[in-house]
């Protein structure tokens, strides 16, 4: 490995590993669930590190944040009520918070070390946090969402990998508790991962969003600095009639721009849900 450089090696992508170059190691710490670091990269900003995995870059964070967040609220009419599972670093709830019909945002993150570093290293994205509709709880998502019924209009859960602490979110039973936690009509949408180097954990997580909700569907983005450059969503409605790939909400140009988006618009929303004929395959088998 080469000196000076941070390069992401884990087993859920196998044989290969993005690497950043490194100014300086900013923070490194070890939380009661697991290990954070914050580096200053040469060319990338900052990067949030969680167990070796990189969460989020300034350079190109906006995309996974913009598209987790707009995908699932674009496709209700009217969210008024949303939860954020995990985006420990504030980035969704900067979001979601962008939202016009948004009246209350709940967020659950499990690591409060996460929030902390955040606030000091991330401010870009931990600004999510300060907004005044946002009510923060330090707990577990999964036993969070155990205790709330019907409660909410679009459920976000922006969740490590599965590996740590996030494994229960990507179990079919949490699928379970997130269909009783919503309203009628209610949506979600999960950090689902790539198809190139996920393709079986991608089609189990859907496989499960199916077999829970009438309406579900796979989308992604390109975010430079995950594994392969992509990641995916894995949304699913109550509505049987949701057409995730036509978004009910249209923000115009001059919406968008004064809402700040730089990846999100109705075209790359609708663009989300083509799928290669590889990634097609794999998942209508689901
Ligand atoms: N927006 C940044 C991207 C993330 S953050 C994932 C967050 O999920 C972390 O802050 C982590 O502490 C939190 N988390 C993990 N498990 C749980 C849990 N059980 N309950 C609540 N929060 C949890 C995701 C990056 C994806 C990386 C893709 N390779």
């Amino acid at each position: 490995l080469k000196q000076g450089w941070f390069s992401e090696l884990n087993d859920l992508w196998p044989g290969m590993s993005l690497s950043l170059e490194v100014q300086e190691v900013l923070h490194k710490e070890k939380s009661q669930f697991q290990d954070i670091m914050v580096l200053q990269t040469k060319s990338h900003g900052k990067a949030l590190i969680l167990d070796g995995i990189i969460q989020c870059t300034e350079s190109d964070e906006f995309a996974y944040q913009e598209m987790i967040s707009f995908l699932p609220l674009c496709c209700h009419p009217s969210p008024k009520r949303v939860l954020i599972v995990g985006g420990g670093d504030g980035g969704v709830a900067r979001e979601v918070a962008k939202h016009p019909d948004v009246e209350k945002i709940d967020q659950v993150e499990i690591d409060e070390r996460v929030i902390e570093v955040s606030k000091k290293y991330l401010p870009s994205m931990a600004v999510g946090f300060s907004h005044p509709k946002l009510s923060l709880h330090v707990e577990d998502g999964f036993k969070f969402m155990q205790q709330h019924e019907q409660a909410f209009d679009v459920v976000i859960t922006d969740s490590s990998d599965p590996v740590g602490p996030a494994v229960s979110l990507f179990q079919e039973s949490y699928f379970s508790l997130m269909k009783r936690a919503l309203k009628p009509g209610g949506i979600v949408c999960s950090q689902g991962g790539t198809t190139w180097a996920n393709p079986e954990h991608v089609a189990q997580t859907l496989s499960h969003c199916k077999a829970t909700f009438p309406a579900a569907a796979y989308g992604f983005a390109s975010v430079p600095t995950y594994p392969t450059g992509q990641i995916g969503f894995v949304i699913g409605s109550l509505n049987e009639e949701t057409n995730f790939k036509e978004p009910v909400r249209i923000f115009s140009e001059e919406e968008l721009e004064s809402m700040q988006m730089r990846y999100y618009n109705a075209d790359i929303h609708r663009a989300a849900f083509i799928l290669p004929r590889f990634a097609q395959k794999i998942l209508s088998s689901e």
